[in-house]
C-alpha cells in the first residue's frame, strides 16, 4: 500500500513540475499570465484524473479574487488541455496520461503560496522550484538586502549572470551587492564598473543568490556569508548541483546560467536595459565558446537575439571578450603549449604548475585550445591555485563524460566541461586521468 502512495505522491510532484514549466514557457495564450503558479496537484488513486490547482497574482493581497480573470485563466488552460496532456505523456512513465481538471486555488492565494514554500524549506531539504516561484521570491518585499554570489574564479557566465541579477534587483528597488573577495577578471571588468561589490565577510543579508555555482565549496571564504543569510537561492545550469539552497532552479539544458536568467528577467517584469543585455550576452557567449560548443541550442540563439535587441554595444563587448589578450596570457598559452603531452593520439594534457597567474582569466581558453587539436577526444589542463593545490579543467569533444571523471576527484561540471581541485601531485593525478580515460574509451 505504502508503495502505491509513494508513487502517487511522486507522480503528483512530477505532474506539478512539468505543468508549471510548460505553462510558463510554452503556452502563449494571452488569457494565461506567465505569473501563474501551479500550487498543487491531486491525483486519483487509479491515476485517471489529476486536479490541478492554479493561482495567479490577480487573486492575491487578500482581496476578493477577480472572478472573471480566474475564469478566463481556467478557460485558457482548459483549451490547452490536449497540448498539456501530450507534454505529460512524453515525460511521465505511466501507461495512461491522467485527464486534467483545472481549479482556481482560492484557499491559498499567490502570496500565501510563497509563504508555504518558505515554510517548507527546513522540512524538505532539497527543493527545486519553477522560474515564476524564483521570481516571486526575488520580488518579495521581505527581502531588501541581497548578496549575489558568483563562483570563485568567476568567469563570463558567473560575472555576467551576477551583474544582470544586480541591475534587475536595483530596478525592483532592492539593495543588491555582488559578494566577492577576489578582483573581477580584467576582461570582464567593463561589466562591473558601476556595480557595488562587497567583500565584508561579517555581513548578514536578507537573501543571497548564487549564480552559475554548482557547489557551496565554490564560495570558499564567503561560505558563511551565504549560510548566514535569511534565505538562500541557487540559479544554475550544472547537472551536478545538489540543490544546496532554500530555493533552487537548475536547468542543465541551458548553455549558461545567463540563458536561464533571461527568463527570470521576463518573469520579474524588469526592463531589459543595455546593462542587463550586455551582461547576459557575455554570460552566454563565453559559456558557449562564442557559440562554438555543442551546448548552444535554438533556445540559446533565441535568447542571444533578444539580448541583441537591447541595443548594447556589440563591438565593444566582442572586443573586450575576444580581442583583448594580455601579453601575460599569450605567455601562459605559450607555456601550456610547451608542456603539451598527447596520449594515445586522443588525450591532450598540459599544465602550468610552476607559476600562478595574477589574473585567473589568463588561463581562459587554454583547455579549449588543447581540445581543438585534430583527433583529440579529451583535454586536461592543470594549473596551480596556491602552494598546496592544483586545479584541473577537463573538456570532452564527443562522448566521453568528463563530469564523471571530475566527480571521482571531488569536482563536478558538465558532460563536456568539468573540473576539480586537488592537493595530490600533478603526476599522480595525470596517471589516474590516463587510466580513467583508457577505461572510458575501451568501454565504448
Ligand atoms: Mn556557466
Amino acid at each position: 500500500m505504502k508503495k502505491t502512495n509513494n508513487r502517487l505522491a511522486r507522480l503528483e510532484t512530477d505532474i506539478k513540475k512539468i505543468l508549471a514549466e510548460v505553462i510558463t514557457y510554452e503556452i502563449k495564450d494571452p488569457r494565461i499570465s506567465t505569473f501563474v503558479a501551479v500550487t498543487r496537484v491531486e491525483l486519483t488513486r487509479d491515476f485517471s484524473y489529476a486536479t490541478v490547482y492554479i493561482s495567479s497574482p490577480t487573486g492575491s493581497c487578500g482581496s476578493e479574487i477577480k472572478k472573471a480573470e480566474a475564469d478566463e485563466l481556467l478557460e485558457g488552460l482548459h483549451s490547452a488541455k490536449g497540448f498539456l496532456k501530450k507534454k505529460l505523456a512524453a515525460e511521465l512513465t505511466i501507461h495512461r496520461t491522467p485527464d486534467l481538471i483545472f481549479k482556481y486555488d482560492d484557499t491559498a492565494d499567490y502570496l500565501r503560496h510563497i509563504d508555504d514554500l518558505l515554510a517548507g524549506i527546513s522540512k524538505k531539504g532539497v527543493n527545486t522550484h519553477t522560474i515564476p516561484q524564483i521570481a516571486g521570491i526575488l520580488k518579495s518585499d521581505t527581502y531588501q538586502s541581497i548578496g549575489i554570489f558568483p563562483h570563485i574564479f568567476a568567469d563570463g557566465d558567473a560575472i555576467g549572470s551576477a551583474v544582470a541579477v544586480y541591475y534587475a534587483l536595483l530596478q525592483l528597488g532592492k539593495q543588491p551587492e555582488l559578494v566577492m573577495t577576489e578582483p573581477v577578471a580584467k576582461n570582464l571588468s567593463f561589466l562591473t564598473e558601476n556595480v557595488e561589490i562587497s567583500s565584508d565577510l561579517e555581513k548578514v543579508y536578507d537573501m543571497v543568490v548564487s549564480v552559475d555555482t554548482s557547489s557551496k565549496d565554490q564560495f570558499r571564504d564567503r561560505i558563511e556569508v551565504f549560510e548566514n543569510a535569511g534565505v538562500t537561492m541557487s540559479i544554475d545550469h550544472h547537472k551536478t548541483n545538489p540543490g544546496f539552497a532554500d530555493f533552487v532552479y537548475v536547468d542543465s539544458k541551458a548553455a549558461a546560467a545567463g540563458e536561464i536568467l533571461y527568463f527570470v528577467m521576463l518573469e520579474l517584469g524588469v526592463e531589459l536595459t543595455v546593462e542587463i543585455g550586455e551582461a547576459l550576452y557575455t554570460a552566454i557567449s563565453t559559456d558557449t565558446g562564442s557559440f562554438k560548443h555543442p551546448n548552444a541550442t535554438a533556445n540559446t540563439f533565441y535568447v542571444a537575439s533578444k539580448l541583441m535587441e537591447t541595443g548594447f554595444d556589440f563591438h565593444k563587448v566582442s572586443t573586450a571578450l575576444y580581442k583583448n589578450m594580455s601579453k601575460n596570457k599569450v605567455d601562459f598559452l605559450q607555456t601550456a603549449l610547451n608542456n603539451l603531452e598527447i596520449v594515445d593520439d586522443k588525450l591532450s594534457i598540459s599544465h602550468i604548475i610552476d607559476k600562478n597567474a595574477e589574473d585567473p582569466s589568463d588561463y581562459d581558453g587554454i583547455t579549449d585550445y588543447l581540445l581543438s587539436i585534430e583527433g583529440i577526444e579529451v583535454a586536461a589542463f592543470c594549473r596551480r591555485l596556491d602552494e598546496d593545490r592544483i586545479k584541473f579543467s577537463l573538456r570532452s569533444k564527443n562522448d566521453v563524460d568528463v563530469s564523471v571523471m571530475a566527480t571521482e576527484f571531488g569536482g563536478g561540471g558538465h558532460m563536456r566541461a568539468s573540473g576539480f581541485t586537488t592537493e595530490d601531485s600533478f603526476d599522480e593525478v595525470k596517471s589516474k586521468i590516463i587510466e580513467m580515460f583508457r577505461n572510458e574509451i575501451d568501454g565504448k
